[in-house]
């Protein structure tokens, strides 16, 4: 016995991922069904051995299946999310859209998993921004023990965050750096990537900051404590895949870094890799296809009074998106549903 799934968004970044995560984690399957927008129809994925036509989102009925995994963008999200949720079927959505919505759980599973029965409310549940989930999984076992006041974080984001034609134009301006008859111009990005650094992840703010950086302040708040004060800058890298993060943490008590690094060591889906020696620490490109989150380069901040400064990576596209939304489905199935 097991579970009718459908991945929702299966030709995309997220959604391959998806499926590649659900086959290796060997979740108890049923049935599956993949979904695209009618301009990625008939296209082919692969889950586990098998392959799989996309079916039309437009037209698929949701009914009598367990659980959707969304991985679309929040225009088709709002219009179809809710009416797999009307029919019985449990959303996990990976769109920003009901993420702050104070009645749907904003979830990753080594953080709060207790709030999966908030799934009742709606027949939804939310996954966070992917520079959150990796933040977050090393914040938490640190505020357990020493409570945490503030964190000042700077990001250094793949361009897969941004989808398969940012990654794209990564590489054709990469390319044309050594061919330069060749112009690509910036489309997905502001200015060009290749062999540069963007400030600038997702829409400006008022204030100055932008919404990448709201979203890593309000989702801390929401899955570990609103009385964390958060500030960030996020950054697009040109990396093809993998998050980074600089993060300072200021605590209410004092916590000495070894043991903060012992803290970590046991913490659920955290690998510590803090070699004080040329290349002991992980880079983005070795967490590629791994499902943890790695912390480096741990040590005290001695400029405040309870200080510490970690190097935090993930592969943005599995802990930061597709793996959370597994672990979400393992943990409301056997939380919840229990038929695996
Ligand atoms: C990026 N973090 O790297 C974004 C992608 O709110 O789910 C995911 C955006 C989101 O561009």
């Amino acid at each position: 016995m097991g579970y009718r799934i459908v991945v929702v968004g299966a030709t995309g970044n997220v959604g391959r991922e998806m499926l590649n995560i659900l086959a290796e984690r060997q979740f108890p399957v049923e049935e599956i069904a993949v979904l695209a927008s009618r301009r990625s129809l008939g296209t082919e994925v692969t889950f586990g051995e098998t392959t799989l036509k996309t079916q039309d989102l437009a037209t698929f009925d949701f009914t009598g299946w367990d659980m959707a995994l969304f991985a679309v963008g929040s225009a088709a999200t709002k219009e179809f999310a809710p009416k797999a949720a009307a029919a019985g079927c449990v959303v996990i959505d990976n769109s920003s859209l009901y993420r702050y919505d104070p009645d749907i759980p904003l979830i990753v599973p080594e953080v709060n998993p207790e709030a999966v029965h908030g799934y009742k409310n709606k027949n939804i549940i939310a996954n966070p921004n992917c520079s959150t989930a990796q933040m977050v999984v090393a914040l938490k076992p640190l505020h357990d023990r020493a409570k945490i006041k503030r964190v000042v974080v700077s990001t250094y984001q793949s361009v897969s965050g941004g989808g398969k034609e940012a990654m794209e134009e990564l590489w054709e301006q990469t390319k044309a750096v050594y061919n330069p008859t060749k112009d690509v111009p910036p489309t997905k990005f502001t200015k060009e990537i290749a062999f540069n650094v963007i400030p600038h992840i997702d829409v400006f703010l008022d204030d100055g900051s932008t919404k990448e950086e709201w979203k890593m302040v309000a989702e801390t708040k929401k899955i570990i404590d609103t009385s964390i004060k958060v500030t960030a800058t996020c950054v697009r890298v040109p990396v093809f895949v993998g998050h980074s993060e600089s993060v300072n943490i200021e605590t209410e008590e004092f916590l000495d870094e070894d043991e903060a690094r012992d803290i970590l060591r046991e913490a659920p889906g955290i690998m510590v890799i803090d070699k004080r020696e040329d290349g002991g620490y992980v880079t983005p490109k070795e967490c590629v296809g791994d499902f943890a989150t790695f912390i480096s380069r741990l040590r005290q901040d001695s400029t405040v009074e309870n200080g510490l400064n970690l190097w935090c990576v993930s592969d943005n596209l599995r802990k930061g998106a597709a793996l959370n939304a597994v672990q979400i489905a393992e943990l409301l199935g056997r939380e919840v549903l229990k038929k695996g």
